[in-house]
Parts: C-alpha cells; structure tokens; sequence
C-alpha cells in the first residue's frame, strides 16, 4: 500500500500543558513519519481562515480565539492510509467519546481545546499541509 499524508497540528492547550513531546512520541508510535513541522502562533485571521469551513458553526468565534490564543505546533505527517489511520490514533472531537489510549482521550481538556488537529480527508490534508508549508502546495 502506498504511503499518503495527513496533516495535524498540537493545538494551544495541549503545547502550554507540555504534551507536545508525549504527543509527538504517540504519533511516531503509530508508525507515521514527520514530513515538516512548524512552531508558529497563528493570528486570528490566519485561525479563521484556516477553519473557514465552520464559518457557519456556531462554535465558529469560540474556535477562532482559542485557536489563536497560544502557540501550535504544524505538522505533515506520512503513512500508509494515512488519514484514516490518525482519525483512529486521535479519536472523537469530543475527548469524553474518544476511545480510551487515544490521542484526545489521553491529552485533551474539551470538545474546543480537544488536543490536536486531524485533517478528515486525503484532499483536505493536502489543503491544510499547503496552508503552513510551502513545499506542499504543488499538490
Ligand atoms: P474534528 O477536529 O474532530 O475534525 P470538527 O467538527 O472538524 O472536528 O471541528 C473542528 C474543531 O472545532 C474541533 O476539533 C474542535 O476544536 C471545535 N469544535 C467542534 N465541535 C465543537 C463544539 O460543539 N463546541 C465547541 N467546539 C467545537
Ligand atoms: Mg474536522
């Protein structure tokens, strides 16, 4: 099976409670391969462009500020079936629905400030992974 990409980023709660390296390590655990990776705090404009397709969701605002209100971390993952898998490895948006072991349900404090990114399809992927990485956007 041919490897594919995914794209997730260590949200804001998760990098200033430490988990970045706990999380890093889960995902290397999971057999996927780190293609880029970026530190950066977004502004609100880039969180909200970013996140343009909840624009009519009513969390929308909410999301906008949390997600700009501290650092993340960017990252282009590789593996096979890539953006199914990670889904897995990460589990529901809700942390309180999300399997025992997974990434959300380890690390994520609400339903918003849930952790981690995890893109939900293989062309959102390449969408997400070009809107931090330049080397990306020729897909
Ligand atoms: P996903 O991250 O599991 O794909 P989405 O439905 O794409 O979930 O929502 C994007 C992000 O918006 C979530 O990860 C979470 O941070 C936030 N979010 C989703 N649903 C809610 C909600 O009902 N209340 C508050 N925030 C939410
Ligand atoms: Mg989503």
């Amino acid at each position: 099976m041919n490897k594919t990409t995914t794209f997730t980023m260590i949200k804001p709660d998760a990098v200033i409670n430490n988990y970045t390296g706990k999380i890093i390590d889960h995902v290397l655990n999971a057999g996927f391969s780190i293609q880029a990776m970026k530190y950066i705090w977004l502004t609100a404009e880039q969180a909200g462009s970013f996140y343009a397709v909840h624009a009519a969701r009513p969390f929308y605002n909410d999301l906008v500020s949390y997600m700009s209100s501290g650092p993340i971390v960017a990252i282009v993952l590789e593996k096979e079936n890539a953006v199914e898998d990670f889904r897995k490895t990460i589990g529901a948006t809700d942390p309180q629905k999300a399997e025992p072991g997974t990434i959300r349900n380890l690390y994520a404090k609400s339903i918003e400030a849930n952790a981690v990114h995890g893109s939900d399809s293989d062309e959102n992927a390449q969408i997400e992974a070009g809107f931090f990485f330049s080397q990306f956007e020729r897909f």
